[in-house]
């Protein structure tokens, strides 16, 4: 009989780390939400419409994780949030080791809302805790109707998908319907939210949801992430 210990004493320690970062979160009272996708599916653009939606409303940071760039993180900055980049170096994810160092270049009282983009990878990103508050997946049209049951776990650990560049559906195969089935049939708890970020419709439901998360928080209200 081979026995396999590699992956327990990684995973172990990432999720002490994720415990201590949750803690630290909790202590400011913000919100982090950990936001997932494969490459290209909108991850920064729907990022840059809700920056652009709570304005004004939340006061909002953002860490980007990246495998060598900080284009995304250019993006972000652009909009006046404070911004980190975290470049992950060949790593296909980011773990909570990576986060630990990054929350030293923000002033944690002054947030309410901490939005993680997690490198482009609808596998690995979910193996990982962050210490998050929750998940969100962003899941482009384009991307084929067989994702959800063909990835399931990023999608059954997501509080939330945003179902992206709905302004392609007429040229694209996708039974958007039967996709929702898909991911409801994977975690029925899922909320769902049409979105175009290129045309900046359907954000308002999602909005809300953010912001009501937010107040959970603030209030110390249990979350399920
Ligand atoms: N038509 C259309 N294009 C979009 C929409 N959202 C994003 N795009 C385009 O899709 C491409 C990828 O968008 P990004 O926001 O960079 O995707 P991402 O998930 O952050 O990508 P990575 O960080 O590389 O994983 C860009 O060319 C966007 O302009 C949309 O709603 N409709
Ligand atoms: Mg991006």
């Amino acid at each position: 009989m081979v026995k396999v210990r590699l992956a327990t004493p990684v995973l172990q320690e990432n999720n002490e780390v994720a415990r201590e970062n949750r803690e630290r979160f909790r202590k400011h009272g913000i919100f982090v939400l950990n936001l997932m996708s494969s490459p290209g599916s909108g991850k920064t653009s729907t990022l840059e419409r809700t920056i652009g939606h709570l304005a004004g409303r939340l006061r909002m940071g953002v860490i980007e994780g990246d495998i060598y760039t900080t284009k995304d993180a250019e993006r972000i900055e652009a909009h006046g949030v404070p911004v980190v980049q975290i470049n992950t170096a060949g790593s296909c994810h980011l773990d909570a080791r990576m986060i630990r160092p990054a929350l030293e270049d923000f002033d944690l009282d002054a947030l309410d809302l901490l939005i993680v983009e997690n490198v482009g990878n609808l596998v690995c990103p979910a193996e990982f805790d962050l210490g998050e508050d929750a998940r969100a997946a962003v899941l482009s049209v384009t991307e084929g109707n067989d994702k959800p049951m063909k990835y399931p776990l990023v999608f059954r650990q997501s509080e939330a998908v945003l179902i992206n560049k709905v302004d392609l559906l007429p040229y694209t195969d996708c039974d958007i319907s039967q996709l929702e089935k898909d991911l409801k049939l994977i975690n029925p708890e899922l909320q769902l939210f049409r979105v175009s970020a290129r045309l900046d419709e359907g954000f308002g439901p999602w909005i809300e949801w953010l912001q009501k998360k937010v107040q959970e928080k603030k209030r110390g209200e249990p979350q399920a992430g």
